[in-house]
């Protein structure tokens, strides 16, 4: 298999946690066209029209976006060991946790990533504190459903501890590190007991390294380009 993807990006995030914890093996993939890229993403779009990471390309050439349904398909394709509960309360704490993730926390930073396309001298800070007050709303609702056992949901690793780990580090650590805003995890004691918690499981460690010195990579980069 081959995952098209980079490290710093949340989404791919989630499906490579998946990767590593059934123990599969697969190449990564870097398309063009992506961040600060001048390049167009050419053929890249034949294999993912959405023109998003991450893409799964199976080994005979099938093609799936949308990390969701990678993360469903590698389930039900390789069920051992699983990363969704058996109970289907469970399960729905699980897709709770990663629809809260996808759609109030990764939208209250979308303004903060459309700054990044411009010059820190243009950027205005009233949308930054906007941006920060909704991202401390999501993380209000995350704390509501957390887990309290070391994971997100009951006491082994699930898809959603895949999707929290990546934007959990946006949150805590890129957003206040890039803009100045405060970090707002110790404001939500369960979400930072979690936090704390989660880090110890040797998936979730490894892919949290990757995404912080990828993070820290494009951080360099970035400010390389601004000199
Ligand atoms: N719903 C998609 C979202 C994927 C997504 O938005 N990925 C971002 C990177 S994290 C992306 O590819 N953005 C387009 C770009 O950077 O050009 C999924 O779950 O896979």
């Amino acid at each position: 298999m081959k995952l098209y993807q980079f490290f710093a990006s949340p989404f791919p995030t989630r499906v490579r946690l998946m990767l590593y914890a059934k123990g599969l093996t697969f190449e990564i993939v870097e398309p063009p066209g992506f961040g600060s890229s001048k390049l167009p993403k050419g053929d890249y779009l034949k294999i993912n029209p959405l023109g998003r990471v991450p893409t799964l390309v199976l080994d005979d050439g099938r093609a799936l976006p949308e990390s969701e349904v990678i993360c469903e398909y590698l389930e039900e394709t390789f069920p051992s060991p699983p990363l969704l509960p058996a109970d289907p309360w469970q399960r729905a704490q699980v897709r709770l946790l990663t629809r809260i993730c996808d759609i109030y926390l990764v939208m209250a930073m979308v303004p903060l990533f459309d700054l990044l396309a411009t010059r820190r001298a243009e950027w205005d800070r009233t949308v930054i504190d906007a941006a920060a007050d909704k991202v401390a709303e999501a993380l209000a609702a995350l704390e509501f459903y957390i887990g309290g056992n070391g994971y997100a949901v009951g006491p082994s690793l699930t898809v959603a501890d895949g999707a929290l780990a990546p934007m959990l580090i946006l949150a805590e650590e890129w957003a206040p590190s890039v803009f100045g805003t405060a970090p707002p995890l110790h404001r939500f004691a369960k979400l930072s007991a979690y936090w704390r918690a989660v880090q110890a499981d040797p998936i979730v460690s490894r892919v949290v390294r990757e995404t912080r010195d990828a993070i820290a990579q494009s951080r360099r980069q970035r400010l390389e380009a601004e000199r």
